[in-house]
């Protein structure tokens, strides 16, 4: 069961000095649906506190006070990669200097070292690697489970089982109840990146279009396993590329509601083939998250990714429609390589901080969202 606050404070009223703001607010008060063109007048509104008033409003009817982060660890076990993405600072090719793939004993006793803070998740996310075969996967899935039982396993992208499904010489389907057999218990949301052809054609060529990132998600939600969403943003699409990528999400989520949570994730240009572009500003961040919650209606969840946007900006977005601000990851290396200059972990104690400053209750939430109690170095999930 979820956790839920109820907010007895009142609420002041909507005010606004853009005039297209108006009939959007009109709307979100009375809780109905946001449109495409909607979604382009908050992306262009010079109004930035009223777009956030009313992504604040939908987040406090959701979830009151409450914000949630996890204690989790992230493993990603080979760099090395087929794909040649120009968004991507993390992938080498095989037989470059510094590539690296983790032997499954490696992997998992990677994954004990993180354990001190009794993690309840591991985020395992990786290259796609030409030679390692389906079963290593399994194996590294089936290891970890035999090793850690009581760790959620949240593994592999749409497009990393799109590719394991092809190495393994099967279907999508066949795939994911081989990798449920495993134990894999849900699956992070990346790789959406942008579902806009034109945009994917430049910044990840390689990989599986925004179709089949959906139906793979379709199948994947269809055999019971729960997912998260992406998207990356702020590097050549534009307003429309977004409207459209959200309403894409908004469109399978009502079809099958298994996305769990929504993670805008903001273009780290360093070390990759779009060097030249600026790093994404804060305003832009902070309308993404709003613009986010207003118009995927049917996600439970909004995720401001402190590793992404910067603990501060984390802090600020849970009163701009965010709920969630993820977990302690403990070692990241995809934007690490791309220039990000937060810290690689944060403590549990650093997250409850973060969170009791910003106003908000922080609840610690397994990857389910299930309110977490810690007693000493032991754990209990409420279910
Ligand atoms: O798909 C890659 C992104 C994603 C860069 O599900 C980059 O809880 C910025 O999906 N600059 C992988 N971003 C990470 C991911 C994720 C992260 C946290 C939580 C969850 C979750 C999922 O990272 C990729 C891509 O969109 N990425 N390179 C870069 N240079």
């Amino acid at each position: 069961m979820e956790a839920t606050a109820p907010l007895s404070r009142p609420r002041h009223s909507f005010q606004t000095d853009d005039p297209a703001l108006e009939p959007i607010a009109k709307k979100v008060e009375a809780g109905e649906r946001l449109s495409f063109d909607d979604g382009l007048a908050l992306y262009r509104s010079g109004d930035i506190l009223a777009v956030g008033w009313m992504a604040n409003l939908v987040r406090e009817r959701m979830h009151g006070d409450l914000a949630y982060f996890n204690v989790n660890r992230h493993i990603n076990p080979t760099n090395v990669c087929v794909a040649s993405c120009r968004l991507c600072a993390f992938g080498r090719k095989k037989g470059e200097a510094d590539t690296y793939t983790m032997a499954l004993e490696e992997a998992w006793e990677t994954a004990g070292q993180g354990l001190t803070e009794a993690v309840t998740e591991f985020h395992i996310v990786g290259g796609l690697h030409p030679d390692l075969p389906f079963e290593y996967f399994m194996d590294l899935v089936r290891g970890l489970k035999e090793r850690y039982p009581k760790v959620h396993i949240k593994a592999f992208t749409m497009v990393e089982i799109a590719f394991l499904a092809k190495v393994g010489k099967m279907s999508i389907a066949e795939a994911i109840e081989r990798m449920k057999e495993a134990g894999v218990d849900s699956c992070p949301g990346g790789g959406a990146e942008i579902f806009a052809d034109r945009v994917r054609h430049i910044i990840c060529d390689h990989k599986i279009d925004g179709s089949e990132w959906l139906e793979t998600a379709r199948l994947l939600h269809k055999a019971g396993l729960r997912s998260n969403a992406t998207m990356l943003y702020g590097h050549i699409e534009n307003d429309e590329d977004r409207v459209d990528h959200l309403l894409k999400l908004r469109e399978v989520q009502d079809d099958t509601g298994g996305f769990q949570t929504f993670i805008p994730l903001s273009f780290h240009p360093d070390n990759t083939a779009l060097g030249h572009l600026p790093m994404s500003s804060g305003l832009t961040d902070i309308r993404q998250i709003a613009v986010s919650r207003l118009l995927l209606d049917n996600f439970a969840h909004i995720k401001s990714y402190w590793q992404m946007v910067t603990p501060r900006m984390a802090q600020i977005s849970l009163r701009f429609g965010a709920d969630d601000i993820d977990g302690t990851v403990v070692e990241e290396k995809i934007y690490h390589d791309a220039g990000a200059k937060t810290p690689q972990g944060l403590r549990r104690h650093d997250l409850v901080r973060l969170i009791t400053e910003a106003g908000r209750v922080p609840v610690e939430r397994d990857t389910l969202y299930h309110a977490v109690t810690r007693s000493e170095d032991s754990f209990t999930i409420a279910v």
